[in-house]
Formats: structure tokens, C-alpha cells, sequence
């Protein structure tokens, strides 16, 4: 027997009287509710399977290209084996059969990253004994197993059990990210890598990891190894050296997520200045010195060598074809200030025109990472203020928080150029009540375009600012208000707009993410099948 819970249309079937006597008979507890967030196409029954954990297997399909061996999904399958069956929990052991879960990869690309144009679809079909799990990359198979995962449930005794399933699974925009800030706060590397599982139990798939900017640097460049011994919180204890950062970008690799850095400039770089002197602008009152600084000082040529050898470097460490340039909340006044800059804006026939100056600056710092093979992402201040840079650049929108960012996609869009939309999630800013539900009800191509401009929003972005938050409160700050994003991002906008039908969802999403041992923090009043600590 066999019930279409979900249809493409998104709408529930009509209720079938003796259906829903056989599924309160039957005391199925979970049904399609149970992933976060929503697969598109997805038939699930009453049909339900035991699973025993000492007969529960993970394999390749015949027809895979990729087999034992695969580093990524070899990787993954102990990882889910844990997950579904965690060590910790009630392990009640049953007589099923055996249950097989057969993996099958059309392409062979298990040594590399994922990147922009990664397929992340798959397929999934639940029957007796035996699950089928198709994707074309290892990180749409990826994307299949965090599914399965979450279709494993355990009734009241303890025994698990899978349902009958059919899903169809692709996202709806291709850039899912979160932002980390590493320099208001060190985090440790240890709530990097946890952060970095919890993103891949909501599809997240891109790190932007503002590693840098004003309060300090804890990067730890070879190049120039000052900016860290001298920039940082501390020189040893409070920095990302190359292996912790190979770490990084290798469990994110693992998990299907791309690490984009972001080295902002030409402000956001107090921290810059202490380790590498005739970089940032001196600031004047009248003629002297005052001795403090400001932005970058694009006034001279050492300035260039300077980021072209630093870009060069990040661009080797990060294999992501992606980098952050920054480019937001630059201050004039220091600029103003300075006799060489404006002398330097004269010969440059700027004017008095300082976005020009800027506009020149990140004009250069954008050709530097272009000749390096690197597609550049700006924050939308890059466009405010001068719409000249190069056509595949990347626009971050951050500004117009409740409604104005409508505005800003539009025209950023009209002009052709791509945009990641951040504006509406951020995150850090807490309130109380259930925020998640603004988080929820974003339209990111609600704005009057084409539908080729609605095609340039490649995707949205968690913002996670860290002027107060450290390793002690990242995660419940997280959890679970990001991955109401995360369904906005992957899921179908019409099958998903009831924030009512999704509320209880996420309270089911919350307590799988507590079981996994990530601190989420709670919705609203209520509680899981088991408390944790
Ligand atoms: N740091 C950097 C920040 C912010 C930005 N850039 C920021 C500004 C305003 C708010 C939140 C964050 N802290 N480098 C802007 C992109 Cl409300």
C-alpha cells in the first residue's frame, strides 16, 4: 500500500478515511515530516521496515563509478552508520533481516571539491531489506545519505524503523552558505568542524570564513608571517596555521562544502597594520600625522605588490575557484585627510570623488584575483558605489533589512550581474520569540525582474557576525534558526510556504540535531522523545 503524502503541487491528498485509521493503527510515528529540509518530489507509505544495526550495510552499486576506496563516501558511511545508530542511544537489537543501502555515482570525482556547478541531486528508493541511493556526484550522494538519515526513527521501545519512501532531490539554488566571523572572537578550530557537520545535517554547502578584519588576524600567512605573530589575539594560541586551515577546507571537502575566504578590504583591516607597516593610510589633522590609520592606502604601488603576493597565496590554500574581496563600509574621512591621497586623487583626475578612489582600489584587487584564475564575491557597496567591475563578479547583498534588498536585487540584477542574498539572515541579531519564522517566510526572487534576472540570485547566505558570539554560545545561536534558511535555500518555495506546517518540523529537525550532539537552542515550548544535556 502506498501513499502519495506529497505531491509536486505541494498539497496534501484528499484525506482517505481508511488510510488514516491504518496509520494511527499502525502508530507510525514519522512520515515525510521527518526531513529538513523538504526533498521536492517525495511519496512515502505506512510501509515500514525494522532495521537491525548488527545486519545494517552501506555499499556501491554495481553500476557506480566510484567504489570502495571512494575517500569521501567510504568516509560518509561510517559517519551515517553512527548517526542512524548512535552509540549512546537505546541500541535495541531485533531479529531483522538484513538492510542494505546501495550507493551508485555516475561520475568519479571523489579526489576533488566541490565547486559552483556540482550536480547535489539524487534519488532515493526505500523498499523491504534494501534501499537505492543514485546521484550523479558523490556530493549529491552525499546529500541522499543525510536523507536517509533522517528517515531512520525509533518507536517507543527503541527498535528503528525505515518507511517505504520514493524521493526525487535536487536544491533550488546552487549557493547555500554560512558566515563565520573568526576575528571579533578566535573559534577554535574544533567549533569550525562542528559547525561544519551541523551545516551538512541542513544541506548547507559553502563556509564564507571571514577570517579576518579590524580586531585581529589570526591567519597565518607564509608570505607574511607578521600578520599573524602581530595581528592576532595571540601569536600562538589564537591563530589558523596552514595545517589547521588544510583541516578545515579537508572536513569541509568531506562533507560536500566549499570554503570560500574572505579577505576584506580596503577597510575592516585595523588588524592588518600592525604586522605590515606602510600598508594602511595615515590619518591627518591639517598637516601632521595624528598616528593613528585608516583603509588600506591605495595611494601607493607597494600597496598592490602587497595583496597581489597575499591573493596569490590564499588562492593556492583555498581551492575554492571562489574569493571574498570585501569591499563593504569603507570610511573617507581618514582618506580625505591624507595630502598624498588627495594628491594621488588629483593625478588620477578623480576629483573630490572618493567612491571613485575606491572604486579604483577594488578594481585592481579584483584584476589581481582575476589573473589568478579566481571568480571574485564583493559585499553590494562594490556596486553602490561604481557599477564598473568585471561582468562575472559575484554581489553579496547585505543592506535593506526589512524590505529595501528587493530593491537593491532588482537593479544589481538588471545589470547583469549575479548576487547572493545575506540580507535577510542575519543571524547574530537575536530577539525574543520565534525569529526563525522571518528567517522562513524570505522570497528571494520576489523583486520585479525578468525571469533571467531572477536566474542571477545563485543563492543566500547565514550571517553569523561574531562581536558577541565565541565557541560559548555559537551553536544554540545557530541552531536551529539557520536551517530555517536552509529549507528557503534547498527546498521547493511553493511545497514550503506554510510556516505553521513547517513549524513542527523544525521542532523534529531540532531535537535529530540534539540527538547528534549539536547544541540547538529550543523553539518554543515543548519537548524531545528523550531529553539531552
Ligand atoms: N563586519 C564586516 C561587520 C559587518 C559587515 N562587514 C556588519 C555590518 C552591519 C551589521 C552586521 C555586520 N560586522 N566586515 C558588513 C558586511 Cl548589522
Amino acid at each position: 500500500m502506498f501513499i502519495p503524502a506529497y505531491s509536486h503541487s505541494g498539497r496534501h491528498v484528499r484525506p482517505n478515511y481508511n488510510v488514516l485509521l491504518l496509520i494511527i493503527l499502525q502508530f507510525v510515528p514519522r512520515t515525510v515530516e521527518g526531513v529538513w529540509p523538504l526533498p521536492q518530489t517525495f511519496t512515502s507509505s505506512t510501509e515500514r521496515y525494522p532495521l537491525n544495526p548488527q545486519a545494517f550495510y552501506f555499499g556501491y552499486g554495481s553500476q557506480s563509478a566510484v567504489r570502495e576506496g571512494c575517500s569521501v563516501l567510504d568516509a560518509a558511511f561510517t559517519r551515517y552508520f553512527s548517526l542512524i545508530f548512535p552509540a549512546n542511544g537505546i541500541l535495541r537489537f531485533n531479529q531483522a533481516g538484513p538492510f542494505t543501502v546501495e550507493v551508485s555515482v555516475g561520475h568519479d570525482d571523489c579526489e576533488g571539491y566541490p565547486g559552483e556547478d556540482s550536480s547535489e541531486k539524487y534519488s532515493l528508493s526505500v523498499s523491504a531489506g534494501h534501499a537505492s541511493l543514485k546521484a550523479e556526484t558523490v556530493w549529491g550522494a552525499l546529500r541522499g545519505l543525510e536523507t536517509f538519515s533522517q528517515l531512520v526513527y525509533q518507536d517507543d521501545s527503541g527498535s528503528y524503523f525505515v518507511n517505504k519512501t520514493e524521493i526525487e532531490d535536487f536544491p533550488r539554488f546552487q549557493f547555500r552558505g554560512i558566515l563565520l566571523d573568526t576575528s571579533r572572537h578566535y573559534l577554535p578550530v574544533q567549533a569550525i568542524l562542528k559547525t561544519l557537520d551541523a551545516m551538512a545535517y541542513s544541506k548547507f554547502n559553502v563556509f564564507h570564513w571571514h577570517i579576518v578584519d579590524d580586531p585581529s588576524f589570526p591567519y597565518q600567512s607564509w608570505t607574511f608571517p607578521d600578520l599573524s605573530s602581530k595581528g592576532a589575539f595571540h601569536p600562538v594560541t589564537h591563530i589558523y596555521t596552514q595545517s589547521d586551515v588544510r583541516r578545515v577546507i579537508s572536513h569541509a571537502r568531506m562533507r560536500g562544502i566549499r570554503v570560500l575566504p574572505e579577505f576584506d578590504s580596503p577597510g575592516h583591516t585595523a588588524s592588518w597594520g600592525k604586522g605590515q607597516s606602510n600598508l594602511l593610510t595615515p590619518c591627518y589633522k591639517g598637516s601632521t600625522p595624528t598616528g593613528t590609520f585608516g583603509p588600506v592606502n591605495p595611494a601607493l604601488p607597494s600597496t598592490y605588490h602587497f595583496m597581489m603576493k597575499l591573493f596569490k597565496e590564499v588562492s593556492s590554500v583555498f581551492p575554492d575557484s571562489y574569493i571574498h574581496l570585501g569591499g563593504d563600509e569603507v570610511n573617507f574621512s581618514c582618506w580625505k585627510s591624507n595630502p598624498d591621497v588627495r594628491a594621488f586623487m588629483h593625478k588620477m583626475g578623480f576629483g573630490v570623488d572618493f567612491t571613485k578612489l575606491e572604486a579604483f582600489y577594488m578594481e585592481s584587487i579584483v584584476n589581481i584575483t582575476s589573473a589568478l584564475n579566481k571568480t571574485s564575491i564583493v559585499w553590494q557597496d562594490v556596486f553602490d558605489y561604481h557599477e564598473r567591475i568585471p561582468k562575472d563578479t559575484v554581489l553579496h547583498i547585505w543592506k535593506g533589512v526589512p524590505a529595501s534588498y528587493y530593491d537593491e536585487l532588482s537593479k544589481i540584477t538588471k545589470a547583469g550581474k549575479r548576487v547572493v542574498l545575506a540580507a535577510p539572515w542575519y543571524i547574530n541579531h537575536i530577539s525574543y520569540g520565534q525569529d526563525w519564522r522571518n528567517y522562513y517566510t524570505v522570497l528571494p526572487t520576489n523583486f520585479s525582474g525578468t525571469e533571467e534576472q531572477k536566474k542571477l540570485v545563485i543563492g543566500g547566505e547565514v550571517c553569523m557576525w561574531g562581536e558577541y558570539v565565541d565557541a560559548t554560545n555559537l551553536s544554540p545561536r545557530l541552531w536551529p534558526r539557520a536551517s530555517a534558511a536552509a529549507e528557503r535555500l534547498w527546498s521547493d518555495e511553493k511545497q514550503t510556504s506554510s510556516v505553521e506546517k513547517a513549524s513542527p518540523r523544525l521542532m523534529d529537525f531540532r531535537c535529530k540535531l540534539l540527538r547528534r550532539g549539536i547544541q540547538a537552542e529550543p523553539l518554543d515550548v515543548g519537548h524531545c522523545q528523550h531529553e539531552y544535556q
